[in-house]
């Protein structure tokens, strides 16, 4: 029930996000009879797809998998028009949602969250918003995202310029038109790579400054046939099922041989299928070591250097464009629509930063070490403080008053990237140590929610007013966790898993590689044995055991 005591308002839950993790997250709450609010910085739900509206912003995880799975009528109902549906697309099913549920009537939008202190004498957190509000909840979420709090280049002088400037991570509303302008493009991750041939196609010229060449390859993207999609709507739970089960949340069929123990002829022909269905899963499953033996991985990489070589006509541009720092996959590869092909254009232009490195923003434009470009407009492709940033940058103290902040200042510690010790009552989906965003998010988030309400339903049904991971669970994880991650090639890479995109963050590969299917066996596990690694506090116990 929403009461007010006099001092705010108190709820069961408080949610913080409208993503589609804060809107499962407040539909289950309530079928679970639990009174759950959602606040929301934005003024819509959709999360990731109300932020970055940045043209050619799409999926690369097939729209079918890309999608609730919780509500067969829902399933049945909705149908996806393309393979990897583009942004409004995306946006009018999480607004559709919303409707459908009646969502809206407990979400308060353009409302932040700056603050929120555990009450440990109350077992409440008392959560504090831009509004001037708090309000007092027994259990918190955070379901604030892990790629919401979008960065800006550490460059000298990045407010300076004089013309607009644009963050694909919170794009205008209205769009923007680049027609006849000069722009410049700092940034070559999935964003940077699925705006710039948009961008290229309307502008006068467009520059494009690059630090590290990503690996991408064509989406292969297409409008969806009537018998696909039917044909999909009639096996879906075989298809859901198999996802859950799988290792990065897409049903993808195993590998059995290592990519080094088949001739060149068999290997290019794997990878040449990958390419062409515009399956990056199935390129990075097309043999058991790609991902874990540096040898397997750079036949993968080489294969697609050779693939960008073919395209990009300029040879010194092909090479510029080719990745040789990191292994294919341990930077987020990237799905494409034209993006190498845009370098033959006439109109762009490729900086590689590595050779003329960005030294300066100015009122007009763009320095390098040799060169100083003009503008009108720039974007910003720069990324996020990704799976911390959301949740650091609200000042949430628990238990004894520790900050998660200093609790986190060497690396993320979490029991299941769900539950952090010192913080009872206090859930993250999709945080870090979980699989995350090492799969399709759509089954990660859904798994999180439906544990987060078993969680609140057990507490419920037993009396108790708290739970708290205990530290020996949360070290026993943090320890998974990282030899699940050595086992990889990822820690080679300097990228936004391993938090090396945020100058001064600890150097630890967030999400777990486990996979999706061996992660929720774990919990389960851990749920059936009467929740290993959790303490509970009776109702009417004072503090925590
Ligand atoms: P979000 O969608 O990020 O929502 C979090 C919400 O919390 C935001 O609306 C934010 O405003 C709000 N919020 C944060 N902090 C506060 C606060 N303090 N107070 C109030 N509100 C707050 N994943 C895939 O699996 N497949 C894909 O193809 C895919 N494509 C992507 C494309 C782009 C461009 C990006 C950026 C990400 C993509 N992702 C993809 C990852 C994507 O983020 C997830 O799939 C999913 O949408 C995340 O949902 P969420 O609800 O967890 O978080
Ligand atoms: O961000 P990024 P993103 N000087 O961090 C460069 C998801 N997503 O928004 O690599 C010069 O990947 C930086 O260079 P470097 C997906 O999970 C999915 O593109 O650090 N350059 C890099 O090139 C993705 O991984 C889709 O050397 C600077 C770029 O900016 C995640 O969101 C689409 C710089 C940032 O790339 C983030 O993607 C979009 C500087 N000072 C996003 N600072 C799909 O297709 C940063 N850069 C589904």
């Amino acid at each position: 029930m929403t009461q007010s005591n006099g001092e705010g308002r108190s709820v069961d839950v408080v949610i913080v996000g409208a993503g589609f993790g804060g809107m499962y997250m407040l539909h289950h709450l309530r079928q679970l009879g639990f009174a759950a609010k959602v606040l929301e910085r934005g003024d819509g739900v959709g999360g990731t797809w109300y932020w970055n509206r940045y043209p050619g912003a799409r999926c690369d995880v097939e729209s079918l998998f890309y999608s609730y799975s919780f509500d067969e009528q829902l399933e049945q109902e909705w149908s996806w028009s393309e393979k990897y549906s583009p942004q409004p697309e995306i946006l009018t099913y999480a607004n559709h949602v919303a409707d459908r549920f009646d969502l809206r009537r407990d979400i308060e939008f353009e409302t932040a969250v700056d603050r929120a202190v555990w009450d440990d004498a109350a077992a409440v957190w008392r959560i504090h918003t831009s509004k001037g509000e708090t309000i007092s909840a027994q259990h918190y979420v955070m379901a604030s995202g892990c790629l919401s709090h979008s960065k800006l280049p550490e460059i000298k002088g990045v407010h300076s310029f004089r013309g607009p400037t644009y963050h694909t991570g919170h794009w205008p509303h209205e769009g923007v038109d680049f027609t006849g302008l000069r722009v410049g493009v700092i940034g070559t991750g999935s964003s940077g790579i699925q705006s710039i041939p948009l961008i290229a196609q309307q502008a006068a010229h467009v520059t494009v400054f690059q630090r590290t060449p990503n690996f991408s390859m064509p989406a292969g993207n297409r409008l969806l046939t009537e018998a696909e999609v039917s044909s999909m709507k009639a096996d879906y739970r075989a298809q859901r099922q198999a996802a859950k089960e799988s290792g990065f949340g897409v049903p993808v069929e195993l590998p059995t041989k290592s990519a080094l123990e088949v001739t060149e002829e068999e290997r290019n022909a794997k990878y040449e299928q990958g390419w062409s269905e515009g399956n990056l899963v199935a390129l990075l499953l097309a043999f058991t070591d790609v991902i874990t033996d540096k040898a397997a991985n750079d036949t993968a990489a080489e294969f697609i250097r050779n693939k960008i070589r073919s395209i990009v006509k300029d040879p010194q541009t092909a090479e510029d464009l080719c990745p040789f720092d990191h292994p294919v996959g341990t930077k987020r590869p990237c799905l494409d629509t034209g993006y190498y092909e845009t370098f033959n254009r006439q109109n762009v232009r490729l900086v590689n930063l590595r050779r003329t490195p960005l030294t300066e923003i100015t009122p007009s434009g763009v320095c390098t070490s040799e060169e100083t470009f003009e503008f009108d407009a720039i974007v910003f492709a720069t990324g996020f403080d990704a799976m911390t940033g959301a949740l650091v940058n609200v000042d949430i103290e628990g238990r004894d008053g520790i900050t998660l902040k200093d609790k986190w200042k060497d690396g993320t510690r979490t029991y299941l990237g769900l539950m952090v010790h010192g913080f009872p009552n206090f859930y993250t989906i999709t945080g870090p140590a979980s699989p995350s965003v090492f799969s399709n998010m759509m089954v990660s988030i859904e798994q999180h929610v439906e544990l987060i309400g078993t969680i609140l339903s057990h507490l419920r049904n037993n009396h108790k007013s708290a739970i708290e991971a205990t530290k020996e669970a949360e070290d026993f994880w943090v320890e998974h966790n990282n030899e699940a991650g050595a086992a990889t090639l990822y820690p080679l890479a300097n990228s936004w898993y391993m938090g090396s995109n945020v100058p001064g963050k600890p150097r630890v590969l967030m999400p777990y590689i486990g996979g999706v299917g061996v992660y929720r066996q774990e919990c389960d596990e851990i749920v059936a044995d009467n929740f290993r690694g959790f303490t509970m506090r009776d109702a009417r116990t004072p503090a925590m055991a």
